[in-house]
């Protein structure tokens, strides 16, 4: 896992949708670094601090679950390789939602706050995690993350994760649904390559569409590998650019919605009744 890729989470920043910074310090890096123990006894160790870290991991993840599915919020995490266009994605989505649907967006990547002014430029609130050399975004960043970014109850969460096919399929954040990107320029077997990913992964977005006629990309077999690894991984091609895809890419985040309103009804919350536990 992700303690022999040498990230650290430590040191993760927040800079706030109004563009205050604060530095994150409940992370523990997730690399352990070797002491002079016997090598047994040192994997046993890692093994252990690792096993500790996902259960607290976890437990974040379970509680920003609750908040969001009291609140009746669609929480989605975006996961994907660099560039395969997730942050283009956000951006075309939010735009055909303007006004329909309030819409809030957590940004990760280790460095810049690039992505999160792309976001604000359509008007959407967006806090920017800078994670340093931490390699994904983790529950408690998420939560930390939370007070400040103004999320309407019955609202839209988005959270774009560290450009990375491995580390982020291990890390709970409470969202609904992970959502892989594949771009048709990475090639068709990236789902075998990083099968985790791909099984963690509800929905598969194939994107960069257009770019199909320039390319020996074998969109058939790109679905079929994702298949052999997650039978019943739902795929939508898309392209964030010319726009192809994007209706039922909205007519899928629809139909979550009201599953997440119906839930949160259930429950007595929702739109009104969930508003103070997110303001
Ligand atoms: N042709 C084409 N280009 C696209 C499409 N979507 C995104 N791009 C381009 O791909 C590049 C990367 O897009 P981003 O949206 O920044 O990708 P990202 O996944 O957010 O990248 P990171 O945050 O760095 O991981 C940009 O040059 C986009 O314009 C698409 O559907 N078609
Ligand atoms: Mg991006």
């Amino acid at each position: 896992m992700c303690s022999t890729c040498g990230c650290d989470g430590d040191g993760a920043t927040i800079e706030h949708h109004h563009g205050h910074h604060h530095h994150h310090h409940a992370v523990e890096g997730c690399h352990t670094h070797s002491h002079s123990t016997a090598p047994e006894a040192e994997r046993v160790r890692r093994v252990a601090v690792e096993q500790d870290l996902l259960a607290r991991n976890n437990a974040q993840a379970a509680a920003n679950r609750q908040l969001f599915t009291q609140a009746g919020v669609l929480a989605l995490n975006l996961v994907s390789s660099p560039g395969s266009g997730k942050t283009t994605l956000l951006v075309k989505t939010i735009e055909r939602l303007a006004g329909q649907w309030p819409v809030a967006v957590i940004e990760g990547d280790q460095q810049t706050s690039l992505d999160a002014q792309r976001i604000r430029a359509t008007g959407a609130p967006a806090s920017q995690i800078n994670t340093g050399k931490g390699c994904h975004l983790d529950a408690t960043m998420v939560a930390d993350a939370l007070p400040a970014l103004p999320l309407a109850a019955g609202g839209l969460l988005l959270i774009e994760n560290v450009g990375n096919l491995v580390c982020p399929a291990a890390f709970d954040l409470g969202e609904a649904h992970k959502v892989v990107v594949l771009s048709v320029t990475e090639g068709e077997d990236k789902p075998l390559k990083y099968p985790d990913m791909f099984r963690a992964a509800d929905v598969m977005l194939l994107n960069k569409c257009d770019l199909l006629p320039h390319l020996n990309f074998d969109v058939a077999q790109a679905e079929a590998y994702a298949r052999q690894v997650h039978p019943a991984i739902r795929i939508i091609r898309l392209s964030a650019t010319s726009g192809e895809g994007m209706d039922e890419w909205l007519a899928w985040l629809q139909q979550q919605a009201q599953a997440c309103q119906v839930i949160a009804a259930a429950l007595g919350g929702g739109r009104a009744a969930a508003a103070s536990s997110l303001a």
